[in-house]
C-alpha cells in the first residue's frame, strides 16, 4: 500500500502539462440583467484584460492562453495584441464569435429564416477566421442564441437545415490549422426551443462537417440532474470533444467559479477526462473557463477556478485504476465506489502547495497575488473600465 505522497509523486508530470485557457471577458465588468456592478481596476481595453490574465498564469503556471471574444476584444491590429500577450508570457487562444447582440439577430443568426441575418452571421465568422490567422488561434468557438419562444413561431426543421448550410460555409473557410467548436445550451435566451440545445445536436451538426469540427461542452448548459460526465465520456469515445467551457451552476447558466457549487461533479468530470485520454497531449481537448465575476474580485476568481480544476485533476489521477478495474469487472459495487471515493477524499492541497513551491511557483497563489500589490496598482492606474459585453 503506497502513501498518498508516494502516489502523488507519480502524477506530477501529468499535472505539469495541464493548461487551462482563460476567457478575456472574465476580467471585464459583468453582472445580471438587473445590474452590472463596476469593479475598481477593471480593464479598459483588451490589452489590459490580457495583462490581468497573465497574472493568473504568473501565480499558478496553469493558464498560458487567453480566449478572445469578437467584437468585445476588437482591436485595430491583432498582431500587436498577440505580441503584447507574448510579452506578458501568454498566448492568444480560442476566438469566440458573437451573433447575439445585434438588432439583426433578433430572430436568429446562422439558423435564422431570414437570409440577410444568416449572411451577416456568416460574414462575422469569416471576420473571426481572419482574426485567427493574425492571432495564431486554433479554435473558432460558436455559441448561438438562436431559438424561438413559442411553439409554431418558426419551422424548427428548416432552421436546422439553415444551420447545417451556414456551418458548412464557415467550415469551408477554415485554415488547415483551424478547428470549429460548436457549443450547445439547453435554453436561454430562447425559452421554447433552442437550435443547438444538446450535445447530440451539436454532434450531429459537427459530424456532418468533418474532422476539424468538434463539440464544446459548457458545464453550465445542462438541465439540473444531467449526468455531465456521461456526455464527457461519450464525446471522448467518439473523438469529438473539442473543448470545455468550465464554470459552476446552482440554477441555470450561472457562470460561477469552477467547482464552487459541486466539487464532486468536477471530480467526476475529470475522472472521465482522464479515463478517455482527454489529458493526453494529442487529445486536442481545450480546457477553457467561461465565467463572469459579478461581485467578487476577478483575478482571484480566476485563480481560484484554475486551482480547483488542478485539484480535482490531481484527485482524479490518484485513482487506483487497476484496483478499480478489477472491482468493476467483479461487480464489486461498493468496492468500486469506495476506490473512487478514496481518491475524491484525498486532500491533495498540501501536496500541490509543496509541488508548486518546488517549481518556483507560489505555494499559495491566492495569497501571493494578494501580496503582490498588483490590485492596488490597477485600481490607481485604471479609471472607467469596460463591461464584459452583455448589454454593451
Ligand atoms: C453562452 O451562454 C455561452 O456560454 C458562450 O460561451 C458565450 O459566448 C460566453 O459565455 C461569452 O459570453
Ligand atoms: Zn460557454
Ligand atoms: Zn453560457
Amino acid at each position: 500500500m503506497t502513501s498518498p505522497a508516494q502516489r502523488f509523486a507519480t502524477i506530477t508530470d501529468r499535472l505539469a502539462a495541464q493548461a487551462i485557457e482563460l476567457p478575456s471577458w472574465a476580467f471585464g465588468n459583468s453582472g445580471t440583467r438587473f445590474r452590472v456592478f463596476g469593479t475598481p481596476g477593471t480593464p479598459r481595453d483588451p490589452f489590459e484584460k490580457i495583462a490581468d490574465a497573465a497574472q493568473v498564469h504568473a501565480h499558478t503556471g496553469l493558464a498560458p492562453s487567453v480566449a478572445l471574444h469578437i467584437p468585445w476584444d476588437k482591436v485595430d491590429d491583432y498582431g500587436v495584441l498577440r505580441a503584447h500577450a507574448e510579452e506578458h508570457g501568454v498566448a492568444l487562444g480560442t476566438i469566440n464569435s458573437n451573433t447575439f447582440q445585434d438588432e439583426e439577430y433578433k430572430f436568429g443568426s446562422l439558423a435564422a429564416s431570414d437570409p440577410t441575418a444568416r449572411q451577416r452571421a456568416i460574414d462575422h465568422h469569416f471576420d473571426c477566421i481572419d482574426v485567427m490567422h493574425a492571432t495564431g488561434s486554433r479554435d473558432l468557438k460558436i455559441w448561438l442564441a438562436d431559438g424561438t419562444n413559442y411553439s409554431g413561431q418558426d419551422d424548427m426543421r428548416r432552421r436546422q437545415d439553415n444551420l447545417a448550410e451556414s456551418l458548412a460555409t464557415i467550415y469551408g473557410r477554415l485554415g488547415d490549422e483551424h478547428r470549429l467548436v460548436l457549443e450547445y445550451k439547453f435554453f436561454e435566451p430562447a425559452f421554447y426551443h433552442t437550435d443547438v440545445p444538446d450535445w447530440g445536436t451539436s454532434y450531429a451538426q459537427v459530424a456532418a462537417l468533418g474532422d476539424k469540427a468538434m463539440v464544446c461542452l459548457d458545464t453550465g448548459h445542462h438541465a439540473p440532474g444531467t449526468n455531465i460526465e456521461f456526455i464527457v465520456m461519450q464525446l471522448l469515445r467518439l473523438g469529438k470533444l473539442g473543448s470545455f467551457d468550465f464554470n459552476s451552476r446552482y440554477y441555470a447558466d450561472d457562470d460561477l467559479i469552477v467547482g464552487s457549487a459541486d466539487p464532486f461533479q468536477l471530480f467526476r468530470i475529470m475522472v472521465e477526462v482522464v479515463r478517455g485520454g482527454g489529458l493526453d497531449a494529442d487529445s486536442g481537448v481545450a480546457f477553457m473557463l467561461d465565467q463572469c465575476h459579478n461581485v467578487e474580485e476577478k483575478i482571484p476568481g480566476q485563480i481560484r477556478s484554475v486551482l480547483n480544476v488542478q485539484e480535482m485533476t490531481a484527485r482524479a489521477l490518484l485513482i487506483d485504476r487497476d484496483a478499480l478495474d478489477a472491482a468493476q469487472r467483479a461487480n464489486d459495487v461498493l468496492g468500486a465506489n469506495g476506490i473512487l471515493m478514496d481518491a475524491f477524499y484525498t486532500d491533495v492541497r498540501p501536496m500541490l502547495a509543496e509541488w508548486r513551491a518546488s517549481r518556483g511557483l507560489p505555494a499559495d497563489p491566492m495569497a501571493a497575488y494578494a501580496a503582490s500589490g498588483y490590485y492596488d496598482r490597477i485600481v490607481a492606474e485604471r479609471v472607467g473600465g469596460t463591461q464584459a459585453g452583455w448589454g454593451a
